[in-house]
């Protein structure tokens, strides 16, 4: 790289989501001169992409959303108990205004390159825009579900019709009235789509491999009492979700689901099923995630809610989840799921009675039937976790690729630092709780540390922080004994990169919760950055 035409930074943030919104502006507090590279036209992530039928938030809007500053969680008011999407990245752009932040963002500009320069302790950048860049400090803030999937189909490119994915779905909307759709996944980006989806088109046909377990939102307005109740303590509540599990407030229970009357069992899951939240059913009895039978009577009250609202039995069953524990692949919050399968216009294709076997120029042949189709959805979700941090090629120290260093799996500390990778900090990044949690909560918790360690260094003039290969080595230990422990790595999920052929199994999310997992965070920090190394420009060890 050319030093004379690289443009200098102290930090640069890849994604402007939710994430690096947040780092940039820490960033900037600090002093540092930031750049932000975005592939999108604007501010968002994950909100600017996904624009499909049905897109909001399953955790609820006073949790979704910022609570780094007060003044800026008084002065929004959410209209919704679950946002759309349009809300909530009128959100973000009200953010980006407030804080200013579009003006260190370059937008259209994808990382393609990043190597490591151990002579000056610094990261040579390039991008799809032909940009050279020279930083201190990279900040990965790529999204865990911001990659999407797209599976090969025999005979996808001759299909006549239009194709599109929930992740890349047209800004300026699609009118589906009148046309034949089809739908491939029953994740939760088909499970909101769909309902939608088949209120407009002739006929929506659901292509389904695996039943999702989906409970109702139970969405409603939010009324200004309401709102004004919530914003008088929110403070305190930011503050018990900052050291709760999930980011949410949940009352888990402590009794085993065998400790109590079949009767008592029904009354509780009911009431959680009633309550519409995405924690409640399996914080209802403590050993939900641990124990299969326990895992079972839970997932068997679901079936029988689908067998109430699904008229036709064969469909019903269809529909019904039998082959993972519920919760082990991430639970569904829709509005008129399953009753949108007694619409006459909508059918079901159960994939793994009648599988694909190509794509046509007019529909989709299955191994029973012909599908004519005007227009093809995938709903078939994302490359997660790792997805975005390995599209670019990532050099680190002695030459080593993160695709060669991650080859068996990706290997973090602290789900945000790599070993052989320094001066890179992956905001949510495998092994952090990331995605088993609300990941608002989890994103500051990250940002704010990756900030507060920037801080430090700077303060004392070092150069360099690299995690060790034995605090690596621990914690990648750590992160499969805790997830051991329960049920989650039995459940085929894209937790565990079984979505994605060739990908490698390795659980991903850290499961012990946001409240562990900020004090070993704090801890860490507050032991001098145990785990890492930390050195000057010379590779001076600095105190
Ligand atoms: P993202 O929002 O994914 O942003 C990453 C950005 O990085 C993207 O804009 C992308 O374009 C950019 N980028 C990636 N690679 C590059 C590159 N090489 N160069 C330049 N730019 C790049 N989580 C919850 O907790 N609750 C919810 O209710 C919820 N709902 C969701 C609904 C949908 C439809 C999806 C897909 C996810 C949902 N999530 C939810 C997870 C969601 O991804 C996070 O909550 C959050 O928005 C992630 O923010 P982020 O900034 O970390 O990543
Ligand atoms: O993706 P998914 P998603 N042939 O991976 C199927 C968040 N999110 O976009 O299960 C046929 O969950 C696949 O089948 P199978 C949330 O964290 C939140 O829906 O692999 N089918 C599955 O049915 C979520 O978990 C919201 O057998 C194929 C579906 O496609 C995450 O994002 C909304 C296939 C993919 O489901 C991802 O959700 C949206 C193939 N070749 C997203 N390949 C909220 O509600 C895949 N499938 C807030």
């Amino acid at each position: 790289m050319d030093d004379q035409t690289a443009e200098h930074f102290d930090a640069v943030v890849v994604g402007a989501g939710f994430s690096g919104l947040y780092m940039l502006h820490r960033l900037r507090a600090l002093g540092l001169r930031t750049l932000v590279l975005e592939a999108a036209d604007d501010v968002g992530g994950t909100w600017w992409w996904n624009r499909y039928p049905g897109a909001r938030c399953d955790i609820e809007s006073f949790d979704y959303s910022y609570s780094f500053d007060p003044e800026l969680e008084q002065d929004w008011s959410w209209s919704e108990r679950y946002a759309t999407q349009p809300e909530i990245l009128a959100y973000v752009d009200h953010v980006a205004d407030r804080f200013d932040l579009r003006r260190d963002i370059s937008f259209r500009t994808r990382l393609t390159t990043a190597t490591w320069r151990s002579e000056v302790d610094r990261w040579s950048l390039t991008t799809d825009t032909a940009r050279s860049i020279d930083t201190r400090f990279l900040i990965m803030a790529v999204g865990c579900l911001s990659r999407a999937n797209r599976p090969e189909l025999d005979g996808l490119d001759e299909f006549r019709g239009r194709i599109l994915h929930t992740g890349e779905w047209p800004h300026e909307g699609v009118d589906v009235s009148g046309l034949r759709v089809g739908v491939i996944g029953t994740g939760s980006s088909g499970i909101q789509s769909i309902p939608l989806l088949a209120e407009q088109a002739a006929s929506l046909t659901v292509f389904q491999r695996t039943p999702a377990f989906t409970l109702p939102a139970m969405n409603a307005p939010l009324d200004t009492a309401t709102i004004e109740a919530f914003k008088a303590r929110y403070r305190e509540h930011r503050e018990a979700v900052k050291h709760s599990h999930g980011g949410v407030l949940t009352s888990p229970s402590e009794e085993s689901v065998f400790a109590v009357e079949e009767a008592e069992r029904e009354r509780r899951f009911e009431a959680a099923w009633r309550s519409g939240t995405l924690f409640g059913l399996l914080s209802s009895f403590s050993d939900l995630m641990i124990d299969p039978a326990a895992n079972e009577i839970a997932a068997q009250f679901v079936r029988d809610r689908i067998a109430e609202i699904v008229h036709d039995p064969a469909t019903a069953e269809a529909l019904s989840p039998r082959t993972f524990p519920i919760g082990t692949k991430r639970l569904c919050l829709d509005t008129g799921y399953y009753a949108t399968f007694n619409r006459p216009n909508v059918s079901l294709v159960d994939l793994r009675r009648d599988p694909i076997e190509r794509v046509t120029t007019t529909g989709i042949r299955t191994s029973a039937r012909e599908i004519e189709l005007d227009l093809l959805v995938f709903a078939t979700g994302f490359d997660a976790m790792t997805g975005a941090l390995l599209a670019p090629t990532i050099t680190g120290r002695d030459g080593r690729t993160l695709r060669d260093a991650w080859a068996a799996g990706p290997r973090t500390y602290l789900g945000i630092a790599t070993a052989g990778f320094p001066n890179l900090f992956t905001i949510t990044g495998p092994g952090s709780p990331s995605v088993l949690t609300n990941m608002l909560v989890s994103i500051e918790q990250h940002v704010d540390w990756t900030a507060d360690c920037i801080g430090e260094l700077e303060r004392t003039g070092a150069t360099r922080i690299e995690a060790t290969v034995e605090a690596q080595d621990g914690w990648v230990d750590h992160v499969n004994e805790v997830a051991g422990f329960t049920l989650y790595p039995t459940g085929n999920s894209w937790y565990l990169g079984a979505n994605i052929e060739g990908k490698p199994r390795v659980f991903m999310p850290y499961i012990a919760g946001v409240e562990i997992f900020r004090a070993i965070c704090d801890e860490v920090a507050a032991g001098g950055y145990r785990g890492f190394d930390i050195s000057g420009t010379a590779g001076v060890e600095v105190g």
